[in-house]
């Protein structure tokens, strides 16, 4: 790989050919190739267009709820109201291929001029998944931040514990479908703590739709009680663009001002990284030994990514991580 300079300001202007290629450095796992991440960070970072981040929004939910049709009547709707917004989709999926943007364009029926520089689509792979979202998620993620205003992650559709883009996102959003009886389920998984947002997508089944608002409303009531001002429940048709403006309204003006404990979510994710890429060993070393919390500040993860790959060898001699 050449010197990724031309590669990351031909990005930043929105080229989706050099965005798809730095996606897929960052989609490598390995300690070996981190040197190179960091090269492309450190650049992003002094470069104007880079510096800033833009926000992340988890689309979760379960199957066939809508989460792939409502995020583009989303980025649509969003891109129509910020016409200076970039945003990028990343979508997880369960199926093993690693598939191009347009059949993920395809999916959610996106109607974009293709040379459309705004939106950007790319769908990964969810082999070796990890509670809905793939084990190189939180890395790319990092990576598209910098070259979107808006980066919107759709998980697989959740099952009991899959809750993981909670660490990645800055606000997380559960889309359910009318009368799917998922809301006792989620109740007892617990899930219900999480988003920030609940949507019922496919109101167009309007008397369905209106029970399960109700269902959901209670059950929230009761599970987080006196929650009403901070859980944001909305209606919304993917299909007819009932109720889109309301929550692109709501997205755009709270995305901006949500703040992150970006320490804190690095921490987490190198830990998850060790356990992925050295297994149960590593972690137990990580744990015994964190050096890493003032390394793992924001533009340095990589430069623990290294730093761990030569520590965990020198611990475990005859014994080398898959990296
Ligand atoms: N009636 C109606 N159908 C919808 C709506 N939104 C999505 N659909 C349809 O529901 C089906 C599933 O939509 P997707 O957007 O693929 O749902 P998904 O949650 O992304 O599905 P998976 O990623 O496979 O879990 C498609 O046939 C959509 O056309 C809606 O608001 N109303
Ligand atoms: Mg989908």
């Amino acid at each position: 790989m050449t010197a990724p300079i031309e590669l990351i300001s031909r990005a930043l202007q929105g080229h989706k050919y050099s965005i798809a290629r730095l996606i897929t450095l960052f989609e490598d796992p390995r300690a070996k190739t981190a040197a190179i991440r960091q090269t492309v960070l450190q650049s992003l970072e002094r470069s104007d267009a880079g510096r800033k981040k833009g926000r992340i929004l988890g689309v979760t939910g379960t199957p066939g709820a809508g989460k792939s049709t409502l995020t583009g009547a989303l980025a649509i709707e969003l891109l129509r109201r910020r016409p200076a917004w970039r945003i990028g989709v990343l979508a997880i999926d369960p199926a093993s291929q690693v598939s191009g943007g347009a059949i993920l364009g395809d999916r959610t029926r996106v109607n974009f001029p293709a040379h459309e520089n705004r939106l950007f689509f790319r769908s990964q792979s969810a082999a070796r998944q990890l509670g809905g979202v793939s084990r190189n998620t939180f890395q790319v993620s990092r990576l598209m931040e910098r070259l979107f205003d808006l980066v919107i992650i759709e998980t697989v559709g959740i099952g009991q514990n899959e809750i993981e883009i909670q660490h990645i996102a800055d606000l997380s959003m559960l889309v359910l479908q009318p009368l799917a009886g998922d809301q006792i389920q989620f109740m007892k998984a617990g899930i219900m703590e999480i988003p920030d947002v609940f949507v019922i997508n496919k109101c167009d089944a309007r008397r369905e739709a209106l029970r399960s608002y109700h269902q959901l409303k209670s059950s929230l009531d009761f599970i987080r009680p006196g929650s009403s001002p901070t859980v944001h429940l909305f209606q919304t048709s993917a299909t007819s663009g009932l109720g889109i403006a309301e929550l692109a309204e709501y997205l755009q003006k709270s995305l901006p001002v949500i703040s992150r404990d970006e320490q804190r979510r690095l921490q987490l994710q190198f830990a998850r990284w060790v356990e992925s890429e050295y297994g149960q060993s590593g972690l137990r070393l990580y744990e015994r030994q964190v050096p890493y919390d003032q390394l793992i500040s924001n533009a340095a993860f990589e430069s623990a990514q290294i730093h761990f790959q030569s520590f965990f060898a020198a611990n475990f001699i005859d014994k080398p991580g898959p990296g």
